[in-house]
């Protein structure tokens, strides 16, 4: 063998060896990175404690509070709980869960959006409630559900957005997929756990209506009007605003066993990888196509989309969910946290400065934890400690975490949202926790992270 091929080969093996090591170091730093996270839950959650106890949520940079409407309703608190429990912070989540069951009231005169309070609220309820046997926690999410019925007394059967906790009146009909599609994971466990068939059917009838009115190619728009029926817009993406639509058609399917949502899902996934689907030079992503025509509008793929990977994974399709998962890290890498949009094809952040923020967003540490799950591969724990450095390096504020206003200059902003403590550190810490932690194959988990088990 000649000289030049004896180093080239013993460059190669010296790179394997290196990543084999590299791969067994990090599954032996695992219980050390799930503390880790513990950490800096902790270090978000005692400063919400001292700062914006009894509020929504934290402003970690004035340190003080903000709460969404006139009357606080626990944001934090409900969302945080399971958590807590899953982190095995047993006394803190005792003295939360009594604080929420003996204080929250939803008989309050103000009109809510029925989306967020459905998966924040509705779905910590219900996975505390599981998870606690506490009856007061599921007598609460019954008072919640039958308080926000109303939203779906539409002509169509799609919920209005807003909804009035006290006097059911409703108000904006200028609503999207996403909001539309994202209920029923709660409001079918209601229905299982109480024995009310209602809440199942209203939500299933609501995903149905957006579903038949799907183009003839099989894409969704953005905005519809619940009152109407008729696109506001054009524009399919697995984006916000339709996202979670998807997500819930594959996790419906599992979690209540109702083949209507495989169906849905399967001539919705063919429609999204014929038109929406793109293969660039950089890898597989998931950019913006006319829902009429399937023409390309946009090659933007952004931080809320780095759920699709998981939505993939579940369904079967991992081979899939790893390639859009490699391209999430390359968008992640750029500047070592991610944008709200990035141009996959210019490989940066499109022109407006708006895209350059960062809302804590947990969808990336989802999808990494997930394609843990189903392929047991180190590099999901590469990426998650990845995630983790970034995070701390860039959003950690001496009260809790911030937003960024740029991915590109790092400047941080004063909020710090209830899901970074529902699901961004519950998927990193679920991530590298010891598997009994959560029987990953026994739940399903609503869009704010929330796992619900198939007790039915
Ligand atoms: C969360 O509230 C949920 O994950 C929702 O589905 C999308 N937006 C945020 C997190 O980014």
């Amino acid at each position: 063998m000649k000289l030049t091929s004896l180093i080239i080969a013993g460059t190669m093996l010296a790179a394997v060896l290196s990543s084999c090591t590299s791969d067994q170091t990090i599954r032996s730093e695992k219980g050390r990175l799930a503390d880790e996270v513990r950490q800096e839950f902790l270090h978000s959650w005692n400063a919400y404690k001292k700062y914006a106890w009894g509020h929504d949520g934290l402003k970690p940079l004035s340190k003080t509070y903000y709460d969404w409407y006139s009357a606080p309703l626990y944001m934090s608190l409900v969302d945080a709980l399971d958590t807590m429990i899953l982190m095995g912070l047993k006394e803190e989540a005792d003295s939360v869960r009594e604080f929420v069951a003996t204080h929250l009231s939803f008989d309050r005169d103000i009109y809510v959006k029925n989306f967020e309070i459905t998966i924040r609220l509705l779905g910590g309820l219900l996975s505390s409630y599981q998870l606690t046997g506490d009856e007061r926690l599921l007598k609460l999410a019954d008072d919640l559900g039958t308080r926000l019925l109303p939203v779906f007394n539409s002509p169509t059967g799609m919920p209005y957005v807003d909804v009035n906790l006290k006097t059911g009146a409703v108000r904006n009909s200028r609503t999207n997929p996403g909001e539309i599609g994202t209920l029923l994971v709660e409001f079918g466990t209601l229905s299982k756990l109480t024995g009310k068939p209602v809440y199942y059917n209203v939500a299933k009838n609501a995903v149905l209506q957006v579903y038949n009115r799907r183009s003839s190619i099989g894409l969704v728009g953005t905005w519809i009007d619940a009152e109407t029926g008729k696109w506001l817009d054009s524009d399919s993406h697995v984006s916000a605003c339709i996202d979670s639509y998807y997500e819930y058609m594959v996790k419906c399917a599992l979690l209540f066993d109702d083949q209507d949502f495989k169906r849905m899902w399967d001539s919705s996934r063919a429609a999204l990888d014929k038109y929406v689907a793109d293969e660039a030079p950089s890898g597989l992503w998931y950019g913006h196509a006319d829902m009429n025509t399937g023409k390309r509008t946009r090659t933007w793929f952004g931080a809320l989309d780095a759920f699709f990977p998981a939505v993939l994974a579940l369904s079967g399709d991992v081979e899939t969910a790893a390639r859009l998962q490699e391209s999430c890290l390359k968008m992640w890498n750029k500047y070592g946290i991610e944008p709200e949009q990035f141009d996959y094809r210019k490989m940066d952040v499109p022109g407006d400065p708006k895209w350059e923020r960062f809302f804590l967003n947990p969808e990336i540490m989802e999808s990494a934890y997930y394609l843990y799950q189903f392929t047991q591969d180190p590099r999901y724990l590469h990426m998650g400690k990845t995630f983790l450095d970034g995070l701390k390096q860039h959003c950690r504020a001496e009260a809790g975490y911030a937003e960024l206003k740029s991915v590109i200059t790092k400047e941080k902003t004063d909020r710090m949202e209830s899901y970074f403590l529902a699901e961004t550190l519950k998927y990193l810490y679920l991530l590298f926790a010891p598997p009994e932690t959560l029987e990953f194959n026994k739940v399903v988990f609503n869009t704010e992270a929330h796992p619900i088990r198939r007790t039915w």
